[in-house]
């Protein structure tokens, strides 16, 4: 079918000393575990297009994305990479890629057009056929059930402000348990959730070489403190019945988050610091991964929330620590570099230097050794049954060369510096089970638009050609040894 991506290509991109599949004479680097793997991921809202299609009701990125100013260039996922028509060929692509795992998002809307009541089975239908491509391409799917696309309907009424939205969300996943659970075996609650619940309900400044970065997601609203929390509370709620209803339909089905793991970084490696890094990890995700890993909100948190805490329950609060088979997290940069400090919080943060280097989006540092410290911290702090890194990669200043290729030099540096890293955490008995680099083609990166490229795979979105670029090529051939070459 593709006739610009056959193996041929691949040496082609890489140069002619990649012998595929064979150990370098020589090498010694890391090798990665046998079931290792070698995944990519996506995001529904990103990447398929067709808003109405077969259906669909509205979500609230379709809202959010025709408000005027909010998007750069004013683009929209009206069409983004066309992917609800040309899935085939996307996982055509992956499976020459070597990618041997795929992380999907299901659009909750396509399933409930109105969030509750009566399912669309033409939205099902779809998943489904992705599904069967796959596994017939080799590629074990992994179904994320949340990434940000709240049906618009439930917005209306209120949204992650009301309680009912948890339990809208537990009914969908066991909709999708019982429909594509015979074939998929791990699922994803949400994605990231605290950048959805604080980034959509308040907007978040993350400090990068000096300079504000502000981040807003849809819904875009300005709550208080008090509201936040409760919004939070309602999204770990969300993610235990799920669990719950779930299980309920089919207890084989192997679950967790995909959240994102924010981790401090010891400035240099002194037991102190190191220890200081783990209550600094601890502290910034205590109202998301602490509370489903313990089961409880901590008592600092409690307390220094005071009047702002969120109003639950201890039923809800057995739901939000349901038992689970992993623990997913996205890994792009650390929330803070930290030192030891004899103050009661345990802990000082570390303004990143003026100079630190970044990568092509505005909130990206270059700080691969999050992808050591962040498996390594969570798993002193919560001892996961396992690990899946749902997400890490970059964007780059991709052009396409007269001859066709894409020389991501940036992209490829950065995956083999996150990758060594990440191997030293396995090589020190961290139980990561696999890697899904974000993402396996270009696409719509939120407000940030269509000019912030991260796939694997270069997208036209003018003419919707795929072309992948020297980093699959890179990608390919590390998947293939299942190491570093
Ligand atoms: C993850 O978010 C998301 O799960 C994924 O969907 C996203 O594409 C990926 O990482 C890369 O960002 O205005 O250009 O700064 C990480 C948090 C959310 C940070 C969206 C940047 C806005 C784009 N990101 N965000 S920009």
């Amino acid at each position: 079918m593709s006739n610009y991506f056959d193996s041929r290509d691949f040496v082609k991109l890489a140069g002619n000393h990649v012998q595929s599949g064979k150990k370098m004479p020589g090498a010694t680097l890391p090798t990665f575990p046998e079931q290792f793997l070698w995944g990519v991921a996506t995001a529904a809202y990103q990447i398929e297009g067709s808003p109405d299609a077969d259906g669909k009701g509205k979500s609230i990125w379709d809202t959010y994305a025709h408000i005027p100013g909010k998007m750069k260039n004013g683009d929209t996922g009206d069409v983004a990479i066309d992917h609800y028509r040309r899935y085939k060929e996307d996982v055509a692509i992956m499976k020459e890629m070597g990618v041997n795992a795929y992380r999907f998002s299901i659009s909750w809307p396509r399933i409930f057009p109105n969030g509750v009541g009566k399912p669309n089975q033409k939205g099902v239908d779809f998943y489904s056929r992705l599904v069967d491509e796959l596994l017939k391409a080799g590629i074990e799917p992994f179904g994320t059930l949340y990434h940000w696309d709240l049906p618009q309907a439930l917005q209306d009424k209120g949204g992650w402000q009301s309680r009912d939205t948890a339990q809208a969300f537990a009914d969908y996943a066991s909709l999708i348990a019982e429909q594509l659970g015979d074939r998929v075996k791990h699922f994803f609650t949400l994605n990231e959730l605290q950048n959805f619940v604080d980034m959509g309900h308040r907007g978040t400044e993350i400090k990068v070489q000096g300079k504000d970065v502000r981040i807003e997601l849809a819904p875009g609203l300005q709550l208080s403190t008090a509201q936040v929390n409760q919004v939070s509370h309602h999204a770990v709620l969300a993610h235990g019945l799920a669990v719950q209803s779930m299980r309920a339909i089919r207890p084989d089905l192997l679950l967790g988050p995909a959240d994102v793991l924010f981790t401090g970084v010891p400035i240099i490696d002194t037991p102190a610091n190191v220890r200081a890094a783990e209550i600094a990890t601890k502290k910034y995700n205590e109202r998301f991964l602490d509370v489903m890993l313990t089961g409880k909100y901590s008592d600092s948190y409690l307390q220094a929330a005071g009047q702002d805490a969120p109003k639950f329950t201890e039923a809800d609060l057995k739901a939000i620590g349901s038992p689970l088979d992993f623990v997913g997290v996205n890994i792009y940069i650390p929330k803070s570099y930290v030192e030891a400090s004899e103050d009661a919080k345990g802990f000082r943060e570390v303004p990143t230097s003026l100079t630190h280097p970044k990568m092509g989006s505005p909130w990206h540092s270059f700080s691969p050794e999050v992808l050591y410290w962040g498996p390594r911290l969570m798993n002193s702090l919560w001892k996961p049954k396992a690990i899946y890194i749902t997400e890490n990669g970059c964007a780059a200043g991709d052009v396409l060369t007269t001859e066709g290729r894409v020389l991501d030099t940036d992209r490829v540096m950065y995956m083999r510096a996150v990758m060594l890293n990440l191997h030293r955490a396995i090589s020190e008995a961290v139980p990561v089970k696999g890697n899904f680099v974000w993402s396996a083609f270009d696409n719509l990166e939120w407000t940030g638009g269509f000019g912030t490229r991260f796939g694997l795979v270069h997208v036209d979105f003018k003419t919707q050609k795929r072309t992948p670029k020297l980093s699959a090529a890179w990608f390919k051939e590390a998947s293939q040894r299942n190491g570093i070459v």
